[in-house]
């Protein structure tokens, strides 16, 4: 069977090219492994047919000849096995590859999501105005040592990995609130990941349905 990944049909604007499931649109193309989406609408991920497949109903959630799983991270982990595009062949290159896919979504990715809230839902909410410079403090003690990381290298190890998906995917989160501009190498780390035409081309992959379904 063709790899499968879960995706929306449609979303509103601001999370466009957002949404989780081009993590693993983007692992599957740097990996060179053909897929189609399984595009669903906001009332299919509530159907108990999705939700055995994904049980939160949200995206992505992937399946192949050998797996059905959910969980971005989970995913691009498995994809990683599959090539050595997403990760070295060596076991201690691996170990450090798995490290980085769950520092990102354990250790940055909740700091991060506040700022994605405070400037979407949570805008001009009081709480938000008196938390906000708190949390930013939160945020840049995750952010400075990764600074520090990537400064000087291209990737998080020497060369680019499933790790680099999911720290990538996790800060371009904060490019729009403002807050990754304080951090040169972050900043160009993340420019420099999302350059790759693996990249480009799964981007282009979620966006095409949102404009093809896109309301008249
Ligand atoms: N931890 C999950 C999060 C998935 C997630 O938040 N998906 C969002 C889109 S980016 C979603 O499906 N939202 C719709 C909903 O929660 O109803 C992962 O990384 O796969």
């Amino acid at each position: 069977m063709t790899n499968q990944v879960s995706a929306f049909r449609w979303v509103p604007e601001f999370a466009q090219g957002y949404v989780r499931d081009l993590r693993v649109r983007w692992a599957l193309e740097e990996a060179g492994l053909p897929y189609e989406a399984d595009l669903l609408t906001m009332e299919d991920k509530d159907a108990e047919s999705y939700r055995a497949w994904q049980p939160f109903g949200q995206v992505p959630a992937y399946r192949d000849d050998e797996v059905e799983m959910f969980e971005s991270g989970a995913i691009v982990l498995h994809i990683a096995e599959k090539s050595e595009a997403l990760a070295p062949k060596d076991p201690g290159g691996r170990a450090r590859v798995m490290t980085w896919v769950i520092a990102a979504l354990n250790s940055v990715e909740p700091f991060c999501w506040n700022f994605v809230f405070f400037d979407g839902e949570g805008a001009g909410a009081d709480w938000v105005k008196r938390r906000r410079a708190e949390l930013e403090a939160a945020l840049d003690r995750k952010l400075a040592p990764l600074e520090k990381r990537l400064a000087g290298r291209d990737y998080l190890e020497d060369r680019f990995s499933a790790g680099d998906i999911i720290m990538s995917t996790t800060l371009r989160e904060i490019v729009r609130c403002g807050v990754l501009g304080r951090y040169p190498a972050l900043t160009a780390y993340v420019q420099r990941c999302t350059e790759r035409p693996a990249f480009a081309r799964a981007l282009e992959a979620q966006m095409k349905p949102f404009r093809e379904n896109a309301a008249a």
